[in-house]
């Protein structure tokens, strides 16, 4: 042994405690009080996007030199828990804001950055057009089309269950370019709302995440200049799941965050509501079911941070990590959330109290950005590679 180990390593630096408490604060005054009535009237919660605009918080990621906070992916995280514990309407701004950019950071020329990322970073939204009706698990299987025509690419096809369509004003499209070549002949391209040819369809009516509009897209010989291209033709598919690889933790990050709002109020309700002559917090039954909430909340949260860590260090091989932080933090959120609703009982069960919405939104997490199904296909793909 040489000297005294690096305890810090397992804890957050200064820093991002203090970003947890500035965000906590602004979530519990700005967004929280509208988060029942967000859902429902399933309308976009205009009041934390304005919150969330006048202090940064929509879109953290976006480097300073573009305009933004030029938050590392720890924080950009924790930013998302925390609107998340109050309102998961209202983390997919700021979630979705990421994904609908990453590929174009990862991958764009810095001429279509420096478009995007401004107007981004003042408050405009973006969002991730990879799934169609057809070919969501299997995504490279999408039928949109883009050719190129002179100067322009021209996009037609349909894009479903697009976060925030409607909403944004960017949109991050993949698009066959080359159909004989498979995945390998995906492009990726920055679509704007006002595109001629660009349209976005009917609202889907949902179960939970009610505040965040989900729509589908439409493109009928919606042409966009051809610097609209991220990277090189036929790398598409590749920039769409480095995309993911990066964003899961955000997921994850939600997850963390409803299940945190959830075994929060029930601790909150345990300690007050009495039967058989005592708070039902004095059950020993109740208190295993708090225990282990509370300890599937914590080893979730530690693997979406180390995830998050570990993109922000830009290591290889992010898959793993990316898609176990995911899978672990949503199938955790679904589970503590039931549990709320179990432990709250019959008041859980109505819309009189917050856990039965979280139960819902919960849902969402185990599905989107790929389904449970798909991470543990991904995990198995790195695992034995
Ligand atoms: N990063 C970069 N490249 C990757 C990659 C990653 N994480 N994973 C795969 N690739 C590459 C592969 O190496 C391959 O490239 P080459 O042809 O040059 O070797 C290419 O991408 C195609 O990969 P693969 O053959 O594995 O593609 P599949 O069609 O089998 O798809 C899965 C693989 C299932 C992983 C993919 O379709 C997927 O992630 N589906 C879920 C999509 C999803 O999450 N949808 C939700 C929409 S977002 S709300």
């Amino acid at each position: 042994m040489h000297g005294r180990p690096e305890f810090d390593l397992y804890s957050l630096p200064e820093e991002h405690l203090a970003l947890r408490e500035a965000i906590r604060s602004l979530a519990e005054k700005d967004i929280e009080p509208y988060a029942a009535e967000v859902d429902e009237d399933a309308r976009f919660p205009a009041e934390a996007h304005r919150a969330l605009v006048g202090s940064g918080f929509h879109a953290p990621h976006v480097p300073d030199v573009y305009g933004g906070e030029g938050a590392d992916a720890v924080a950009t995280c924790i930013v998302i828990e925390e609107i998340a514990r109050v309102c998961a309407s209202s983390s997919l701004i700021t979630a979705v804001n990421k994904l609908g950019t990453m590929g174009l950071m990862l991958d764009g020329s810095e001429e279509l950055k420096s478009v995007v990322l401004p107007d981004v970073a003042r408050g405009a939204l973006a969002s991730y057009a990879l799934s169609e009706r057809e070919a969501g698990s299997d995504a490279a299987a999408m039928r949109t089309r883009a050719r190129l025509d002179g100067d322009h690419w021209v996009l037609n096809g349909a894009k479903a269950w697009i976060t925030n369509g409607g909403e944004s004003t960017w949109y991050t499209v993949m698009a066959v370019t080359d159909a004989a070549a498979g995945p390998r002949g995906i492009s990726a391209f920055m679509v704007r709302s006002d595109d001629h040819g660009f349209t976005v369809g009917p609202l889907e009516r949902k179960l939970g995440i009610k505040g965040s509009p989900t729509a589908e897209l439409y493109f009928e010989d919606c042409a966009i200049p051809s610097s609209r291209i991220i990277g090189e033709p036929g790398d598409g598919f590749k920039t769409a799941l480095r995309t993911l690889d990066h964003t899961r933790p955000t997921i994850g990050a939600q997850a963390v965050g409803i299940a945190q709002g959830a075994l929060d109020k029930t601790i909150q309700y345990v300690k007050e509501r009495r039967q058989f002559g005592s708070a039902i917090s004095g059950f020993q039954g109740v208190q295993f079911m708090l225990a282990d909430m509370a300890m599937k909340v914590e080893a979730a949260r530690a693997m979406v941070y180390t995830a998050a860590a570990r993109a922000e260090r830009g290591e290889n091989g992010l898959s793993f990590i990316s898609a176990a932080a995911k899978c672990f933090a949503s199938d955790t959120a679904m589970q503590v959330t039931t549990d709320a609703v179990q432990l709250f009982g019959g008041a859980g069960y109505t819309r009189d109290f917050p856990v039965e919405r979280m139960m819902r939104d919960a849902k969402i997490t185990q599905i989107y950005e790929g389904t449970n199904q798909i991470q543990r296909v991904v995990m198995a793909r790195a695992l034995l590679q």
